[in-house]
């Protein structure tokens, strides 16, 4: 019988622990394939290393201090895997340790807080803005207002955390930091900003007027296929690289981050890592969440609703590729900006979804429907409806999800309750109570409502096998 393999730790792999000078919330396989390569391909990551801390659970903590917080990158493409072993998180913490959190972030070497934190976790209404009354913020403004009175107030969501750890900073005179968001929202380094200073109220004291003076809020567009790992995965790091890695990363080769914001404190020199810094984010985080995240919606909803469960799977089917290259037609009209390449971009994506080898589930992309649809559908129906279009490929995207939200009641969101009150109705009124989860215009307005009524129904079961292009 063969020895177990070792498993992996500085002694196999001795990369070089940077000082932490970046702290991030949401230790999770996306940050691990994105930022964190990142980081270590940047010519300084000598100074840069990364405390990670989790979101709900501490597990994935656990297991990459057990391993010297050291993992393997497989980097899959259709041809094969090639593994790297990435070192610049040096520090991964459970996110309730929020004594820790305080001390780093409260730290003069600490430059950068990144976040991945999914777009749920930003507190926003149906309408983009800050929803100081949703319970869980609620709940996390009375937890900073006794934790600022001396009394036991601990927030529970991560940005809650942060603004604990942001007062601490305050107090601690360690001057301006910047806060950059790496979650899939439109401006969502001013969505973090809005998150921020609405719970640092509950603070009082001076802290949102602080944080506006010294927080700079990053936005960028972030983008790295990630499926979630699987035991398979697992198996074959130990087979190939002969130690054992309880918790490698799978990500595509593609990968691309455009920034654009203040480092006050400083930050690595992640451009000379292939990331791209531009004075106007905009076109280009549209792009990115219209055409990659918008489609991946149609492919989440389309797909399962015809009996397929990866990107891949979804892609080869007519009827889905359909649906996605009719609504990039219309994202396009709204994509103009110079440098853009749209046509590129789409060869690209068509290219990067085909990749059968990795498995991208579309019950992962089917998570939290209402925060993404916001994000992925709305914006472009806006678009084509003020050019005088009907918006039909960005309301089919809607309409698969009221179907598929018909078909099944595993579905995480964090409207789920309010899902399935919606869901008790019937016809057109059940399209539009579940639309107003989504948009409130979109709901008040009676052609869409009946535009995407019309379009419910497409995507039917199919018994047989994808049909081949
Ligand atoms: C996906 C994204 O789960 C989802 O909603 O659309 O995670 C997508 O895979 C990434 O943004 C790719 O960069």
């Amino acid at each position: 019988m063969n020895a177990a393999p070792p498993a992996l730790d500085r002694s196999l792999k001795p990369l070089p622990k940077a000082p932490v000078r970046i702290v991030h919330l949401g230790l999770g396989a996306f940050h691990r394939s994105h930022q964190a390569w990142y980081t270590q391909h940047a010519p300084d990551t000598a100074e840069w290393g990364i405390a990670a801390f989790t979101g709900r659970r501490p597990d994935a903590a656990e297991a990459l201090s057990a391993q010297d917080c050291l993992y393997t990158l497989v980097e899959r493409s259709g041809r094969g895997d090639s593994f790297e072993v990435i070192g610049s998180i040096v520090e991964a913490v459970d996110g309730a340790n929020i004594a820790r959190l305080c001390e780093l972030v409260a730290a003069k070497e600490t430059a950068v807080v990144t976040l991945t934190i999914t777009e749920a976790a930003y507190g926003l209404a149906a309408d983009g803005t800050f929803d100081a009354g949703a319970p869980a913020v609620a709940d996390d403004l009375r937890a900073l207002s006794a934790a600022a009175a001396g009394e036991a107030g601990v927030p529970g969501s991560p940005l809650g955390r942060l603004v604990l750890a942001l007062a601490r900073r305050m107090n601690s005179g360690a001057g301006p930091v910047a806060v950059v968001s790496c979650d899939n929202l439109s401006a969502n380094g001013e969505v973090a900003r809005r998150a921020v200073v609405g719970l640092a109220s509950g603070w009082g004291s001076g802290l949102a007027e602080w944080i506006e003076m010294n927080v700079s809020f990053v936005s960028t567009s972030v983008d790295r296929i990630t499926p979630r790992t699987t035991e398979e995965d697992i198996a074959e790091v130990a087979e190939q690289c002969g130690y054992r890695d309880s918790s490698p990363v799978v990500a595509e080769p593609f990968r691309n981050w455009v920034l654009s914001g203040d480092f006050p404190a400083g930050r690595p020199r992640w451009e000379e890592a292939g990331a791209v810094v531009v004075d106007d984010i905009e076109p280009y985080e549209n792009r990115k969440l219209w055409l990659l995240n918008g489609s991946h919606s149609i492919l989440a909803y389309a797909g399962q609703l015809r009996g397929h469960s990866t990107v891949a799977e979804a892609l080869a089917d007519s009827a889905c590729r359909k649906a996605v290259e009719d609504f990039w037609d219309e994202a396009a009209h709204h994509l103009q900006a110079a440098g853009l390449d749209i046509p590129a971009y789409r060869q690209a994506l068509l290219e990067r979804f085909g990749n059968a080898r990795i498995a991208h589930r579309l019950a992962q992309i089917a998570a939290d429907a209402t925060t993404k649809l916001r994000m992925r559908a709305v914006p472009v129906l806006a678009a084509e409806r003020a050019s005088g279009r009907a918006g039909s490929g960005a309301a089919l995207m809607l309409a698969a999800w009221i179907d598929y939200v018909a078909v099944t009641d595993d579905f995480q969101d964090p409207l789920a309750a309010d899902i399935r009150k919606a869901n008790a109705l019937e016809g057109g009124q059940r399209v539009q109570a579940l639309l107003r989860l989504v948009s409130a215009d979109v709901a008040d307005d009676p052609h869409i409502v009946s535009l995407v009524s019309g379009l419910c129904g497409t995507f039917t079961p199919q018994a047989a096998a994808p049909t081949p292009l």
